[in-house]
């Protein structure tokens, strides 16, 4: 068979999935409570069909087998959370000495079969009791933090070399402090810098608690779902207006985290309007001496721009969007089954960015998936005829392909995600996985994808 799209040896072809959408077992094992699991006692109703976090593929109980049938399909990696409230019931204090078995069976499981794991210490899921603390707000819940990823390090840094800090920061700030589609709800843009800024110094702390550790051959990076920001025109007010939504939604965490300072205009910004957040005096420096090794891109679709039509209420809270509106290009290719633009070349456009301005640091991609909605109508002869998703990977791996061989420094791709999960308040609305699940039965099944994604990465390219 010829190879078109060969990609470098040792590629990384698999998925990432994160604790409280797979593993299940949300009061099993000695598991603390997580914002997610109190969010949806109190208010079951907000998410999708009433169906809440403890509704999975069950991988708490099923991991071996979720494990034989990576193998079967080519994964040479497999990205995974650690819950921090599973492994510091509360957040703080004493380890569970049952999670830590079970993350090392895990672990020595993945090894066994010849998949790296790619270990990322926090995917959304703040422990509950520090959430009361003041979550991100806080900065005792910061210190919190870095002591889990310090035992994190420690527990399992033996076997696992590629860790992560966070996955997709952003998101917590836009859900749980703008937008109000994560708990603790809040709308007011100050507090989200100011949970965005903590964010980041976590983020440090645990990149220089990473160093201080000594696992060996180690990287530490963190995964940004990056953007591309796209102006509606090349006319300056437009331009504008894309420039301060990458700052805001991309530069925000991306310069800090592989650069290590935030950029001037963000500053400048933030000055001008009173929401510069609260800082201590030595956290500049170690911002600026605790920059990664390694980037997880996480890239869905991009966002179109054009300049602020209305002026924004000057009574309101301080808000990104007083600075642009959202574009619907007309004619944009959209995925019909979810609602998100497809725009292949954005991945591209990505990793060239990462090559010109950000040193080209090493990168790969931590996700990419297609969401579907009501998968079941592909449903034929006990397989989903998932082409949509085939043509969805093969598009981006195109450009992917493409950048790599312009010099771009990209290692991987893992597909979000492995199986169908739970996923946040849209519950089992949108389907990505290269298997199905019974959510009754637990039984898993292929979908056409994951024939294909074997031959792939067997062939190391398409
Ligand atoms: C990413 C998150 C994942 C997952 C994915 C799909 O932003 O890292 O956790 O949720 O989006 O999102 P959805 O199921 O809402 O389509």
């Amino acid at each position: 068979m010829s190879v078109q799209y060969k990609f470098p040896e040792g590629f990384w072809w698999g998925s990432a999935v994160s604790a409280t959408q797979t593993e299940g077992a949300a009061n099993k094992g000695r598991k603390g409570k997580n914002i997610w699991d109190y969010w949806y006692e109190t208010e079951p109703n907000r998410f999708y069909e009433g169906v809440g976090p403890e509704s999975t593929s069950d991988f708490y109980h099923h991991y071996k087998e979720d494990i034989q049938l990576m193998k079967e399909i080519g994964h040479n990696t497999f990205r995974l959370s650690i819950s921090w409230s599973r492994l510091i019931p509360g957040g703080r204090g004493k380890i569970n000495q049952e999670a830590v078995n079970f993350y090392n069976h895990v672990i020595d499981e993945l090894i066994a079969n010849g998949i790296e794991p790619f270990v990322n210490l926090y995917h959304f899921d703040m422990p509950y009791e520090l959430q009361e603390e003041g979550g991100w707000e806080s900065r005792s819940v910061v210190d919190a933090y870095t002591t889990y990823a310090r035992e994190s390090f420690r527990l399992f840094g033996d076997r696992v070399s590629k860790w992560f800090t966070f996955n997709e920061p952003i998101v917590p700030v836009e859900g749980g402090y703008l937008y109000d589609f994560h708990y603790p709800n809040v709308v007011d843009g100050r507090r989200a810098v100011q949970v965005g800024y903590h964010t980041m110094v976590a983020h440090a702390q645990a990149v220089e608690a990473f160093r201080a550790s000594g696992v060996k051959d180690g990287k530490i990076g963190i995964i940004l779902n990056l953007t591309p920001s796209y102006p509606r025109s090349q006319n300056p007010a437009d331009l504008k207006a894309s420039r301060i939504a990458d700052l805001f939604f991309n530069r925000s965490f991306l310069d800090p985290a592989v650069l290590g300072e935030y950029p001037e205009e963000l500053i400048e910004i933030l000055t001008e309007y009173s929401q510069l957040p609260v800082t201590k005096k030595d956290d500049k420096a170690l911002i600026k001496a605790n920059t990664v090794d390694i980037l997880g891109v996480n890239y869905y679709q991009p966002r179109r721009v054009k300049a602020k039509e209305h002026l924004p209420n000057p009574y309101s809270p301080f808000m990104p969007d007083w600075f642009f509106d959202n574009y619907e290009m007309p004619g944009r290719k959209m995925n019909p089954y979810r609602g998100w633009e497809i725009y292949e070349k954005g991945i591209y456009d990505i990793m060239i960015n990462l090559k010109e301005n950000y040193g080209n640091i090493e990168s790969f991609v931590s996700e990419n998936g297609m969401g579907v909605q009501d998968e079941a109508r592909f449903l034929e002869n006990g397989e989903i005829q998932d082409d949509y998703r085939i043509e969805f990977i093969q598009g981006h791996l195109k450009w992917l392909h493409r950048s790599i061989q312009e010099g771009c420094n990209a290692k991987g791709y893992h597909l979000w995600t492995f199986m169908d999960n739970w996923s946040w308040m849209n519950g089992y609305k949108n389907r990505y996985g290269f298997f199905a699940v019974d959510l009754e039965t637990k039984e898993r099944t292929p979908k056409k994808s994951a024939y294909w994604i074997k031959e792939v990465s067997k062939n190391n390219g398409f």
